[in-house]
């Protein structure tokens, strides 16, 4: 389905692994999205990255997602991008993308959750749902309820992300999750294929359940 494995790139988590490498294994394994994420490199290797993973992405079928930088997004022709709460607004964002261009905002409560909605967003993700060592501004974790209190408040898909593993997807998507967004469980493994394809086996599992 189109959100349920979100896999996020992260060169340091991925252990000096590029972007492209654990791109192209996470969607070997079966990852519905990815979203190159890099705080970093400077827009003109930026700029060649995504444009190495939307061909990557584009062979595989998955859904290639830029976090923060529209500009890239819109050059490479991603699928879409991805914006926090400090970023470009989801109706700014509208305003300079085509037709069907995906745009997904990180929220932390239901009325972040709402503007983002009512702003135009595709989907939103509950970022942080559990504490997470994966980004240093993340904060406290929101919690399951949090997730569940969105999922209720909101018609456009909710994604989790933060402290996601194999051994809590299952309680995430109990709370309500469309998809799970994850840099360590996938990016951060010693084998990223398998990995993906575990955590997408689970959450075949669990969806048909929900
Ligand atoms: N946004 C909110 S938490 C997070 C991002 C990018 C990091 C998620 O990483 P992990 O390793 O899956 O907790
Ligand atoms: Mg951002």
């Amino acid at each position: 389905m189109p959100y349920d494995l979100y896999v996020v790139t992260d060169r340091e988590i991925g252990r000096g692994r590029t972007h492209q490498e654990i791109a192209l294994e996470a969607a070997a394994g079966g990852a519905d999205v990815i979203q190159f994420r890099d705080k970093t490199l400077l827009i003109r290797e930026f700029i060649e990255t995504a444009k190495e993973i939307r061909d990557i992405t584009s062979a595989s079928g998955a859904m290639f997602i830029v976090n923060d930088r529209i500009d890239a997004a819109l050059a490479v022709g991603a699928d879409g991008v991805h914006l926090g709460q400090n970023d470009m607004t989801a109706d700014w964002a509208r305003r300079i993308s085509p037709p069907g261009f995906i745009i997904g905002i990180s929220v932390g409560n239901v009325a972040e959750a709402i503007e983002a909605e009512s702003a135009g967003a595709d989907y939103v993700a509950l970022s942080p749902v559990f504490s997470t060592v994966s980004k240093d501004d993340a904060g406290p974790g929101h919690g399951l309820e949090m997730l569940s209190r969105i999922r209720s408040n909101v018609d456009i898909p909710v994604i989790g992300i933060g402290g996601i593993g194999l051994h809590n997807v299952k309680d995430v998507l109990s709370a309500g999750a469309d998809g799970i967004a994850v840099i360590s469980a996938v990016a951060g493994a010693d084998d990223i294929r398998s990995a993906a394809e575990e955590m997408k086996k689970i959450i075949a599992v669990e969806k048909r359940k929900n």
